[in-house]
């Protein structure tokens, strides 16, 4: 079994879309896609635990993190389900995204789909920042640019 979802992340002047396809029902997630009108640079990337856009990016509460465990960098064993780490702008305001995670999945209890991914304005410090947010946010700043994750067709 094989899973795919899509996600159209839109702020007032940052939009994107990104992929994640999932070939076998326990294995990594493939993330791919794009994300514009960005400030060059690193953007905290995530997904959040509610699909609830009511009051825009704000209503999709804290960090995916079904386990109760501190904020983290994506290949850090500690870290929340949905802490994807960065975006990377160039010049252009272009980050690309293409990774892989193995926290992250399109189906059982680390499912993605129905949560939000966030775009924030900025760095996510991966936990290791010293800040006092470091370890619930990354203190990755305000959200630029938000969409719920759906079910894509093949
Ligand atoms: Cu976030
Ligand atoms: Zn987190």
């Amino acid at each position: 079994m094989s899973a795919k979802a899509v996600c159209v992340v839109k702020g007032e002047n940052v939009n994107g879309t990104i992929w994640f396809e999932q070939t076998q029902g326990d294995g990594s997630v493939k993330v791919t896609g794009s994300v514009s009108g960005l400030t060059p640079g690193l953007h905290g990337f995530h997904v959040h635990e509610f699909g609830d856009n009511t009051n825009g990016c704000i209503s999709a509460g804290a960090h995916f993190n079904p386990h109760g465990k501190d904020h983290g960098g994506p290949d850090s064993d500690i870290r929340h389900v949905g802490d994807l780490g960065n975006i990377n702008a160039g010049s252009d305001g272009v980050g690309k995204v293409d990774l892989s995670d193995k926290f992250i999945s399109l189906c059982g209890p680390m499912n993605i789909i129905g949560r939000t991914l966030v775009v924030h304005a900025d760095p996510d410090d991966l936990g290791v920042g010293g800040h006092e947010l470091s370890k619930t946010t990354g203190n990755a700043g305000a959200r630029v640019a938000c969409g719920v994750i759906g079910i894509a067709k093949f």
